[in-house]
């Protein structure tokens, strides 16, 4: 049995509720949306030969450059790790450009679609929204002058309307693993129902439950793993849990993981299934645990996104995405990142290999004084090694400024295939 003949029969199995949705109901339609969503190869070969080789540069032959660079090796990898992460999320660069990303996540089923939607004007809905698991492909919710969905795939940009999205994201696939998340990358709603107050100033983020299945499946695992990277080049974390769970350590690992590095917003959600009193005590005993457990977090509160409302007088959600929104000018812009990174580490370069110079000086100055030939010897040695550190600080500035160069490069070619698409 061929993968169109899985799909056909699977498809005249659809239930009632699911013969709503063109996509689902009629196998031919069905068919057709896959095909225009199955990724162009020719196009993908070009954009992502480029991309992963930046990301190859970023992550390792930078890496190698520094390693003479002393306590500061370590802030800068993480600092370049974390940027080839952005640059990986090439496809959206320019549509993120200059706002921040607020990513949303949780559990499955934490109600993570459904918060984003309570915060729409009129709480529109605009995600779909299920007690299965719903949301496989990360979506990125923008203001925008009208409705449009778009899926990235393979440097490709889609246009889908309402019932395409629902039809891809919906159980029915989800359960079939036909796996549009292997190749969409991305949606994207632009809405006009974005609130008003950070339509300018940030973008959300909604994420695939990471315990999807508790099964850890090849698929699955795969999912999560590109859900993490795309979470990891956000710039805020909304971390949704429910009333009923509170906080498990799988929340505080993955959060961990993604190592955001600004504050956390903890939303205890679906606060309308518990009494007050429960609520407070499931608020308080998260903040405990996440003290406990150092995260560093903007607050903790009670909501309901089906009241659209937050308990015991507080206003943490609009206060956070202020926040956010604040934080947004040029925090975003990758290009600008890479080049304050690259003169920064220049600096560096020029200051470390400055030092060794002078030391080098200072040595040669005492072997040259010394009167015991013990002395002399051990000041010989050290004066050897210092000499080998700044031939290799100098040999590996002019390595990393290559390297720089053809970053640049590269970085400047992509954003050109990136504004082609
Ligand atoms: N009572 C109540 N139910 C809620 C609330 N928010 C969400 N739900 C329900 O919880 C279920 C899951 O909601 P979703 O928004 O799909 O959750 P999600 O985290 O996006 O789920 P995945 O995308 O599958 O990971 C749905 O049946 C929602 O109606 C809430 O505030 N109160
Ligand atoms: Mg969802």
């Amino acid at each position: 049995m061929g993968f169109f003949d899985d799909v056909n029969e699977v498809l005249d199995t659809a239930d009632a509720e699911q013969e709503e949705n063109p996509y689902l109901a009629d196998p031919k339609k069905g068919l057709e949306l896959i095909a225009k969503l199955l990724p162009d190869n020719q196009k993908k070969t070009s954009t992502d030969k480029i991309a992963g080789r930046l990301d190859y540069m970023l992550d390792n032959e930078i890496l190698l450059t520094l390693k003479d660079l002393g306590k500061n090796t370590l802030a800068l990898s993480r600092q370049l790790t974390r940027l080839s992460d952005k640059i990986m999320e090439y496809k959206k660069v320019r549509l993120l450009s200059g706002k921040s990303i607020v990513a949303i996540v949780g559990r499955f089923s934490a109600g993570k679609s459904g918060f984003i939607n309570s915060l729409t004007t009129d709480s529109r809905i605009i995600l779909p929204e299920d007690q299965n698991p719903t949301t496989s492909i990360p979506t990125y919710i923008v203001g925008g002058q009208k409705e449009v969905i778009q899926a990235y795939s393979g440097g490709r940009t889609i246009n889908l309307d309402m019932d395409a999205m629902q039809a891809m994201t919906h159980r029915f696939f989800e359960e079939y693993k036909i796996g549009f998340s292997r190749f969409i990358g991305n949606l994207v709603i632009y809405t006009p129902n974005f609130p008003a107050k950070q339509r300018d100033r940030i973008i959300f983020l909604d994420t695939p439950g990471y315990n999807k299945a508790d099964i850890d499946t090849r698929e699955n695992m795969t999912d999560e793993y590109l859900a993490e990277q795309q979470v990891k080049a956000a710039d805020f974390l909304i971390l949704l849990v429910t009333v009923d769970d509170g906080i498990v350590d799988k929340d505080i690992d993955f959060i961990q993981r993604v190592a955001i590095e600004n504050p956390v917003l903890v939303v205890v959600n679906k606060a309308d299934r518990k009494t007050e009193s429960d609520c407070r005590a499931i608020v308080e005993h998260g903040q405990q645990i996440l003290k406990n457990r150092g995260v560093k977090i903007f607050g903790i509160t009670a909501y309901s996104s089906h009241e659209g409302k937050e308990y015991f007088g507080k206003n943490l959600v609009a206060q956070f995405l202020d926040f956010a929104g604040q934080n947004a000018a040029g925090s975003h812009d990758v290009e600008t990142e890479l080049k304050n990174l690259t003169r920064s580490i220049d600096k560096d370069f020029d200051k470390a290999i400055e030092s060794t110079g002078n030391r080098q000086h200072e040595l040669g100055d005492s072997v040259y004084k010394a009167m015991d030939i013990l002395a002399i010897k051990s000041l010989v040695h050290i004066y050897s090694r210092v000499c080998q550190k700044y031939g290799r600080l100098q040999g590996n500035k002019k390595r990393f400024k290559y390297l720089a160069e053809k970053i640049h490069r590269d970085f400047d070619d992509l954003m050109h295939l990136a504004e082609k698409v």
